[in-house]
C-alpha cells in the first residue's frame, strides 16, 4: 500500500521462549538472589527510589538451606505458618480433585493455581479482615483463607442451583460479597482499574479498607495495567497492585510482554515503591504484602509488587503446554514448590512432620470428595437442576431498561 513505510535500518524483533519441546530447560540452577540480600525499608517513609534495586532483585527469606532469613523474615508464630500450610494445601487438593472431576466430564472447565498457591493465600493472610479482593482467576485460594465454604464453590464450578451467581459466569471465575471477593472478569485485567476506583472510594470515604489485586505477566501488556498504575501513581489510593509473573500467558512467554528488564521495574516510573519477590516464598510473599499493608496504614498509598512464580500446569482444562514448552521445564525452575518449601522449613523447625502431611492431605481430600457428594444434592452438570433461564434478566440492574424488560417478555411467550 502506497504511504507505508518499511523498516529498513531498524531491526524487528520477535521475542520468544527460553525453552522448547525437545529443550532441555536449564534456569541456571538455585536464585543467585539471597535472602538477606535486600533491606526493608521503613514503610512509613521509603521512597521509590529506595526500592530501587528491589526491582532488579528478588525479596527471599526462606533460604535453600530451608532456614528463614533476613531482614524481611516476618518472624511469624509457628502457629500462622502452619495455618498458611493448610490453606496451601487445601488449595492444591482441591484444584487436583477438580481437575479431574473437568476430566471425567463432571465440570465443563476448570483453572488450577498449581504452583502458585502461595502468593493469594500469604497475601490475604497479611491483610486486614475486611480489606477487598480484585482477583484474577489464579486467585481462588483467597477464598479459603477468609472461610469460604467448599460446597459451595463447587455448586458455582457446575453452575447449579445454589451457584451464588446463578450461572452467569464461567467455572471458576468466582464472586463471593461475604469475603469482599470481587467477581472474577473473564476479560483480562479490567480489575486492574476498578480495584484503583474502590481503593480511592475507601480514601474518600475514610474507611480504614485497602485493597488488593492481581494480573498476569501478559496482561500487563494490555491498556488497563497502565491505566490503573497511573490512577494509583497520580492519587495515591491505600492499594497494593501485583503482577503475578509465572512465566506464560497460555502458550505465549512472558518475554512477549515487556520489553523491560523487570515487570517490577515498571513501578518506579510511575513513582510507585515496588519489588519483586519469589512468588513460591510464602513468608517473603506474606512479608511484602504485610510491608505494603503498613505503608497504606501510614497513610502512604500505593505498592507495586511482581510476584515471581512459574505456571507449573496448563493455563487451563483447555490448554495443552506439552505443545510449546519442555514437559519437565517446571522441575528446573529454581524458586522450587511452594507448599514443598514452607513444609520443609516447617520440620526442619521441629513444627510439622511428613506424617503429618500425609495425614492432613488425607483429611482433606476426604473433605473435598464429601463437599463434591453433597454439592451434586443441588444439581450436576448432566442433568441440573440449573438456574431458570429468566436469572439472565435479574440481579444486574435496579431498574430493568425498556429493552431488557421486552427481551425479557420476549423470552416469557
Ligand atoms: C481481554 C482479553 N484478552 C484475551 C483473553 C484470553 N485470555 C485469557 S487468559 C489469557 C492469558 C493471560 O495470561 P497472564 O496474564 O500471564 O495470566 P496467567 O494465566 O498466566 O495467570 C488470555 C490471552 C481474555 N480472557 N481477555
Ligand atoms: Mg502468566
Amino acid at each position: 500500500m502506497s504511504g507505508r513505510k518499511t523498516a529498513t535500518t531498524t531491526p524487528y524483533t520477535i521475542p520468544t521462549a527460553p525453552f522448547r519441546p525437545g529443550d532441555k530447560a536449564d534456569f541456571g540452577g538455585l536464585w543467585k538472589e539471597k535472602p538477606g540480600d535486600l533491606s526493608r525499608p521503613d514503610p512509613a517513609s521509603c521512597t521509590t527510589a529506595q526500592t530501587i534495586p528491589h526491582t532488579s532483585g528478588l525479596v527471599r527469606v526462606l533460604d535453600d538451606d530451608d532456614l528463614a532469613k533476613g531482614e524481611w523474615d516476618p518472624k511469624l508464630g509457628a502457629e500462622d505458618m502452619l495455618i498458611g500450610l493448610g490453606y496451601m494445601l487445601r488449595l492444591r487438593i482441591f484444584d487436583d480433585r477438580m481437575m479431574k472431576m473437568q476430566r471425567t466430564g463432571k465440570l465443563s472447565f476448570y483453572m488450577r493455581s498449581h504452583g502458585e498457591e502461595a502468593i493469594a493465600i500469604a497475601q490475604t493472610m497479611a491483610l486486614d479482615e475486611k480489606d477487598w479482593i480484585f482477583p484474577s482467576y489464579r486467585q481462588p485460594g483467597a477464598q479459603f483463607v477468609r472461610g469460604r465454604d467448599m460446597v459451595s464453590m463447587i455448586c458455582h464450578c457446575i453452575g447449579n442451583i445454589e451457584d451464588n451467581v446463578s450461572g452467569r459466569q464461567m467455572p471458576v471465575h468466582y464472586s463471593w460479597r461475604e469475603g469482599h471477593f470481587i467477581s472474577i472478569s473473564s476479560p483480562v485485567g479490567t480489575q486492574f482499574s476498578q480495584a484503583v476506583g474502590v481503593a480511592m472510594a475507601s480514601a474518600y470515604k475514610g474507611d480504614d479498607q485497602a485493597t488488593i489485586t492481581w494480573l498476569g505477566d501478559g496482561t500487563s501488556a494490555q491498556g488497563d495495567f497502565h491505566y490503573g498504575l497511573n490512577f494509583a501513581s497520580v492519587f495515591k489510593p491505600p492499594i497494593i497492585l501485583n503482577v503475578v509473573n509465572n512465566q506464560w500467558a497460555i502458550s505465549t512467554h512472558a518475554n512477549n510482554a515487556t520489553g523491560g528488564s523487570t515487570f517490577a521495574a515498571r513501578g518506579i516510573p510511575y513513582d510507585i515503591p515496588s519489588f519483586r519477590v519469589d512468588g513460591n516464598d510464602f513468608l517473603a510473599v506474606y512479608s511484602i504484602t504485610k510491608w505494603a499493608r503498613e505503608r497504606i496504614r501510614a497513610g502512604k498509598g500505593p505498592t507495586f509488587i511482581e510476584t515471581y512464580t512459574y505456571r507449573t500446569g496448563g493455563h487451563s482444562s483447555s490448554d495443552d503446554p506439552s505443545r510449546y514448552r519442555p514437559a519437565d521445564e517446571f522441575e528446573s525452575w529454581p524458586g522450587g514448590d511452594p507448599i514443598k518449601r514452607l513444609k520443609d522449613y516447617l520440620i526442619k523447625a521441629g513444627y510439622w512432620s511428613e506424617a503429618k502431611h500425609q495425614h492432613l492431605s488425607e483429611l482433606i481430600d476426604a473433605e473435598v470428595v464429601a463437599a463434591y457428594k453433597e454439592a451434586v444434592k443441588f444439581g450436576d452438570l448432566a442433568s441440573g437442576p440449573y438456574p431458570p433461564a429468566s436469572t439472565i434478566f435479574t440481579e444486574v440492574y435496579e431498574e430493568v431498561p425498556w429493552h431488557i424488560q421486552e427481551q425479557r417478555e420476549e423470552l416469557g411467550k
